[in-house]
Formats: C-alpha cells, structure tokens, sequence
C-alpha cells in the first residue's frame, strides 16, 4: 500500500441539539476529514478533535498542524505491506494521538478498498457481530431540567438503544440518576462525569452506589490513575477509564492497579484501530469489558467507530448511535440509523462501506489543503 496523496478539510457542521458535559455546552462541531489516496483507491479518516482543548489538548488546528508537517512526510510514497504498520510508522512523534488516528484509519480503509473486503473482517471483527449488526447505546448530555433529562430518555429508549448514558458534574447527579430510576426501573444506566470530581468528591460518588449502574466513567482527573484506584477501592460501582487511556500501557497500568475496572476505546483518542485492537487485546486478557465510546462523529467517523466495534471484546452497547441524533444531513448516504432492536447494521460495503456525499462535505468546507511529495 502507497499513498500518494492526502487531502484535509476542516468542517463545521452545526448539531442537531446541542450537547453538554461537565466541560461545557455546545451547539456545533468542528472537525477534520483526512482522504488518502493510493493505486487508484481512496480512504478517508475523521479527526475527533474539536475546535477548543477541552476533552483532551489536541484542536482541529494541532492536529491539522501534526498532519501536515511530521505524519504526511512520514507516510507520503513510502510503501507499506499492511496498513497495521502505520501507528508505528509514526513512533518519532510523541503524543497527537488524534492527528494520528485520522491519517490511520483513513489507510485502514484505502488499504480495506484494495482489498475489497468489509473494513471489519481486516480488523479482525467477530464474524456473527458483523452479520447481526453492533448493540448501540447513547450518551446524554446535561439538561435544562430533570423532566427534560427524563423526556429525553424515554425518547431514546424507544428508539431502541440498550443502554443510557448520562452526563454528570457536581449539582448533577445523584438527582439526575434518581429521576431516571424512578421513571425507568432498572434500564441499563451508567454515568459520566468528563473529570469533574476530585478524590474528596468520594462520598458523593459513593452515594451512586445505591442506584446500580453499570459503571462510573472518567470520575477524576484526565491524567490520575492513582486517584482513580484510591477511589475505586472506595466504591462499588466499576470506574471506567475514558480520558485517562491514551496507550495500551496505560490501560494495562490502569487495569493492573486496580485503577479501573472496563475500558472505554475510542479510536481518535488512541492514535488509530492498530493501537484500539491492542487495548482491546490487554483488556480481554484481563477479563476487562470493553465498550466503544463515541465524540460526536459525523458519518465517516461512525462507520469506523462500528466496524472496530465488531472485534469480541466489545461485549457492552458503546456510544455508537445514528446519524440523526448528531447531523441533519450527515455527510453519508445512507445514514447510520439504528434498528427497533437497539442494533446497528456493519456497512456492508469495502472498506468503511459508506458513500460519502461530497456536495454536503463542500459546503461544510471551510479549508481545504492538498499534500504530495515534491
Ligand atoms: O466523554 O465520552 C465522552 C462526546 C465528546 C467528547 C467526549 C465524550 C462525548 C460523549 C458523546 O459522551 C458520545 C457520542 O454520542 O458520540
Ligand atoms: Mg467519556
């Protein structure tokens, strides 16, 4: 495999509702597309990060920046025999996990074209997931109200997701999860909190205890497991570390110290599907659950999200949703949707297997830049 040419976007697209975490509000996404070209195919990558350093300190404007001066030399004509050798292609660059990931994956999909095989079956998907389709679930932000918070679950539950997931931060919380469990029952629940707690926080989050979640995600600071493995001896409720995974070290670390119990992959934050399968594999070996988590991706990133979600350690719904939660259009046609059951079909076409819409991707443009080697 060769590429011969790269093309970044940067696009912005408004979203469908706004969305809330304990870091903010917001009412749009910001977001590169990477296209690589090779040997008369093309791939295309979604970069996850956003327009602001919040959920993690790569930008659009970083990871445009690493893309251009240090990745695209790297990969530009070089040959590959396999696109798994890509991640560490890029070993001479320190962090930028997300630049990374969009110039990856976009080879694991030129590379899965050429072969003209289904994006899933190269990462090594389990073969009656990628017939039956993925177990969705979906991540709510924080609300003006409780009423609206608990509108918009029921809202979610008939759709058919599996699994709810809820924003919190201090002041809220354990109310939001209360209002849930008295209208819902015993619907899988879990929560998360983006970092908003610090250890003294212990015995508020102890008092999720009592409602039977399925996990607390990312409770404490994006770079402490040693307070992440003080709290989760304090509590019952499984700690899942999201922000603090950047490496498979780290989630062998977390999970060997008791850090955290699952695991939550998102390839953007990871560096790409070779580092995901690896974190995936530590974590398996573990008896770790595995679930994978979603940042708001337009169409191209989702379709990677769902083939990576076929591999069989993800046994819990991830936050891999329809296009219609997020954008209105999304950029593929068709749309990601999900089905009365709570699944989501695998894309059955090569590669990533979704057509992308390249009027609706231009007039989300708002840069556009093409790399060669010269
Ligand atoms: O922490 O999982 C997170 C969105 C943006 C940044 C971080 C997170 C999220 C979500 C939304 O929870 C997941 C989705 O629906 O794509
Ligand atoms: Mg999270």
């Amino acid at each position: 495999m060769r590429i011969e040419r790269i093309e970044l976007r940067l696009l912005r697209l408004p979203l469908v509702r706004f969305f809330e975490t304990s870091f903010g509000r917001i009412d749009d996404r910001a977001f590169v597309i990477v296209t690589v070209e090779g040997d008369g195919a093309v791939g295309v990558g979604e970069c996850v990060a956003d327009d602001k350093p919040f959920y993690s300190s790569e930008t659009t404007q970083t990871a445009w920046h690493i893309i251009e001066r240090f990745l695209a030399p790297i990969v530009l004509d070089r040959t590959y025999a396999h696109p798994q050798e890509l991640f560490d292609s890029f070993a001479i660059v320190r962090g930028h996990q997300m630049a990374k990931a969009a110039l990856e994956m976009a080879g694991w999909d030129l590379f899965a074209r050429q072969q003209q095989r289904p994006l899933a079956e190269l990462l090594g998907g389990n073969p009656a997931i990628i017939a039956r389709g993925i177990a969705a679930g979906v991540s709510i932000g924080i609300q003006n109200s409780l009423e609206a918070l608990v509108d918009r679950v029921e809202a979610e539950l008939s759709d058919g997701y599996r699994r709810i997931k809820i924003k919190i931060k201090p002041g809220w919380d354990v109310d939001a999860v209360r209002a849930i469990r008295d209208r819902r029952g015993s619907v899988p629940l879990m929560v998360d909190a983006n970092a908003a707690y610090t250890l003294r926080d212990a015995h508020r989050l102890a008092a999720l205890d009592a409602f039977d979640l399925m996990m607390i995600e990312q409770p404490l600071d994006y770079d402490d497991l040693r307070d992440h493995a003080r709290l989760q001896s304090q509590i019952r409720t499984a700690i899942c570390l999201d922000e603090s995974l950047h490496t498979p070290r780290l989630a062998e670390e977390a999970l060997d110290t008791g850090a955290c119990r699952i695991i939550n992959i998102k390839p953007g934050r990871v560096g790409g599907h070779t580092q995901s399968i690896r974190m995936h594999d530590i974590a398996v070996a573990r008896g770790a659950p595995v679930w994978h988590g979603g940042m708001l991706e337009s169409g191209i990133g989702r379709a990677h999200n769902i083939h990576l979600s076929t591999l069989p350690g993800f046994t819990l719904p991830g936050d891999v949703a329809a296009s219609r939660r997020y954008f209105a259009p999304d950029l593929i046609d068709p749309e990601i949707d999900v089905r009365p059951d709570g699944t989501i079909a695998v894309p059955a076409g090569p590669g990533i297997g979704v057509n992308i819409v390249s009027d609706r991707v231009a007039a989300a443009t708002v840069e556009q830049r093409e790399l060669r080697r010269h």
